[in-house]
């Protein structure tokens, strides 16, 4: 981010009190704050409370082997009865989980009596093709409740899931059973997308020629598409779950027993396996979202529009919410099918009461127009929530006065996969909202923004932010992989977890996020590494380098702009450009997903280099944003710049 946005931001004035009615009834109360500082870990102790525990935890912290942490030693109690089976015990067999809306307009309304036994089946299932606690499942599925319903099936007897999002290619699903050693993959035949099935599992077929680990694979049947069959391997959900005994007797593991491992993009090109376990997590999960969300299950329809293949999935779609025994909505598609006013439609229909989206769908929103939204009636949303990248001051007003009715609070909430549940957020109700800063640490939770001399800065400066204190649902470590875990999070400064976000404190001691401070882009939420692309453009027969940047852009956030060198060899000619950008384009697409695919592809003759061999993607950076190219002292050659400029404009 430039200084210029940067003091932009920092000159928004508007202020949004919080509304008088909203405030008195508020679950969170701002003495919430004062109890959490006055004994952090009783504070904890209590969060945990609100779940149901077979075995009462000894010791709240163990932090003896740091950064290594044990919450909540000793206690045992079972993930998947805590959000399904104890709301049934409550007497809310009855309540609705689920509201499923499918693409094509096809629907499902779950009961938590109906879930109970939905997810009791599919342990079954899982228990009769041979997973045990403690193995590795990979799940590769559209957003139907079968995906939930595999989630908590797989928590439920004690295997860590390993959701890999619907949208990455073959290869890259490949490496992430590998790398968990999963022992059986749920898919579906495919899922719709855009008006029309979408096949997923080809990608399944081609991934596990090559992950000797897997030994079933068990297929959802969503769309009917024709599928290779391979009958010593894949066997029909219908057939295997349906046919299950619907009970199950739920077992209590411990507090520590890993819950999933979710891939992320780190700095190198290996994604990293980022591990959660159960007794910390869900009660971080279940806490911030009973408070952020200002959550009544007796009468909300909670909504969150995130894909169960991120992180927000899973902590405010699966175990958040449904430890906390909500109703809420979950949909299949895109915003715009059939037509654009679809998210509208649905929230008008089920009455949704709480909203949780991305930036970038407020930003595309707004593209739009303002009309499409004004045709529906809105008026039950009470909470709006913002998650996955800064949200910038317009688009955060724009989502308050078209969706909010300027009257619904807006919560942006700052955490990462890393940290498993909301670090960062006002509180609805009690903190008076600035448009685009994330502002507050939640109660109970610990952050700074240092220096490079790890010196907390003063207000009104910038730095890194970092957290000061371990909390509940902390990653565990990257799977099998304790070393990086130390290096990347907690070397840069001892002590301290070091987010990879640059902030900056305002006049108040309110927090700005401004972006990430390493090679890791945010393209509509979703973290995207430029050393995985660059990767995956020089395994291209036709490409000798490849640099990649996240160039700002006004709709998702950041766009992938990469810069090629094509191989002598490669027969190019200029009148062939636009094919040869077209194949990487696809290329990359293939290897890591559509969602990594450049905007831009600018073949170039030379790339900027420090003198030790560095690329600086600042410079390039520059260039794909159309700025005046900044220092290029440190260039090995001061010339290329003028030479990357010069060729660009030719092409
Ligand atoms: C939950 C999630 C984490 C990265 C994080 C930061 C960015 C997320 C944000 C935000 C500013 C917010 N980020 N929420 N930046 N304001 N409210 O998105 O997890 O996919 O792991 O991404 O996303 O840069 O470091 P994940």
């Amino acid at each position: 981010m430039t200084d210029e946005t940067l003091s932009n931001l920092l000159h928004e004035e508007r202020r949004f009190p919080p509304d008088p009615a909203f405030a008195g009834a508020a679950l969170a109360q701002p003495e919430l704050y004062q109890q959490a500082q006055a004994d952090r870990l009783a504070f904890w102790d209590e969060q945990a409370r609100a779940l149901d525990w077979t075995t009462e935890w000894t010791q709240t912290l163990d932090w003896s082997n740091a950064p290594f942490a044990k919450w909540f030693v000793g206690g045992t109690l079972n993930v998947a009865y805590n959000c399904v089976d104890r709301h049934v015990d409550a007497g809310n067999g009855e309540r609705v989980a689920l509201h499923f809306e499918g693409e094509p307009g096809d629907t499902r309304s779950i009961t938590y009596a109906q879930l109970q036994r939905e997810v009791s089946k599919a342990a079954n299932a899982l228990l009769g093709l041979g997973v045990e606690a403690g193995d590795r499942v990979a799940i590769y599925l559209p957003m139907i409740p079968e995906a939930v319903i595999s989630m908590l099936a797989c928590a439920r007897i004690g295997a860590a899931h390993s959701v890999v999002f619907g949208g990455f290619s073959a290869e890259a699903l490949r490496s992430r059973i590998d790398d968990a050693d999963a022992k059986v993959v749920i898919t579906s035949d495919g899922g719709y997308r855009r008006g029309n099935p979408s096949a997923l599992k080809p990608a399944v077929d081609a991934a596990v020629v090559n992950t000797p680990s897997v030994k079933k694979v068990l297929v959802v049947q969503r769309t009917k598409q024709d599928v290779a069959w391979d009958d010593s391997r894949d066997v029909w959900w219908h057939d295997v779950v349906d046919s299950a005994e619907d009970v199950h007797q739920p077992q209590a593991f411990d507090a520590e027993n890993p819950l999933f491992i979710l891939y992320t993009s780190g700095t190198t090109g290996k994604p990293k396996g980022i591990l959660h376990t159960s007794g910390g997590y869900l009660t971080q999960a279940a806490y911030t979202h009973r408070n952020v969300f200002d959550l009544r299950p007796e009468k909300d329809i909670y909504w969150c529009t995130a894909d169960i293949g991120w992180v927000t999935g899973h902590s405010y779609i699966v175990y958040g919410p449904l430890a906390n025994g909500a109703t809420q909505v979950i949909y299949e598609g895109t915003p715009d099918t059939p037509h654009k006013g679809r998210f509208w439609e649905i929230i008008q229909k089920y009455k949704v009461t709480q909203l949780y989206t991305a930036p970038t769908a407020i930003r595309t929103f707004m593209k739009w127009g303002d009309d499409i939204p004004a045709q529906y009636d809105l008026s039950s949303l009470r909470v709006l929530g913002s998650v996955g990248e800064p949200i910038n001051p317009e688009a955060w007003i724009w989502y308050r006065k078209h969706i909010g009715g300027d009257q619904a609070p807006i919560v942006d909430t700052w955490w990462q996969t890393e940290t498993g549940a909301i670090m960062i957020s006002p509180l609805p109700g009690v903190t008076t909202a600035k448009p685009g800063s994330a502002q507050v640490a939640l109660p109970g939770i610990g952050i700074d923004v240092v220096d490079d001399a790890m010196k907390p800065v003063p207000n009104g400066s910038g730095g890194y932010l970092v957290l000061t204190e371990p909390w509940p649902s902390m990653l565990r470590g990257i799977w099998g992989d304790p070393e990086r875990f130390k290096e990347t999070y907690w070397s840069r400064f001892e002590g301290l977890y070091f987010a990879g976000d640059g902030a900056k404190k305002d006049e108040d001691g309110d927090i700005w996020l401004l972006g990430r401070v390493d090679d890791v882009m945010n393209v509509s939420g979703h973290r995207l590494s430029t050393t995985e692309i660059e990767s995956a453009l020089v395994s291209h027969p036709k490409v000798a380098e490849a640099a990649v940047v996240g160039a700002s852009d006004e709709t998702t956030g950041q766009a992938v702009c990469a810069f090629v060198i094509l191989r002598g060899d490669a027969g190019y000619d200029e009148s062939q450009s636009e094919a040869v950008i077209a194949e990487l384009r696809n290329h990359v697409a293939k290897e890591i997903g559509p969602i990594a695919k450049p905007r831009q592809v600018m073949v170039v003759n030379e790339l900027p280099k420090t003198r030790s061999g560095k690329i600086m993607r600042r410079l390039l950076q520059d260039v794909a944003e159309n700025r005046t190219v900044g220092d290029v002292t440190t260039l090995a050659d001061s010339t290329v710049m003028d030479l990357i400029k010069k060729g660009l404009r030719a092409g």
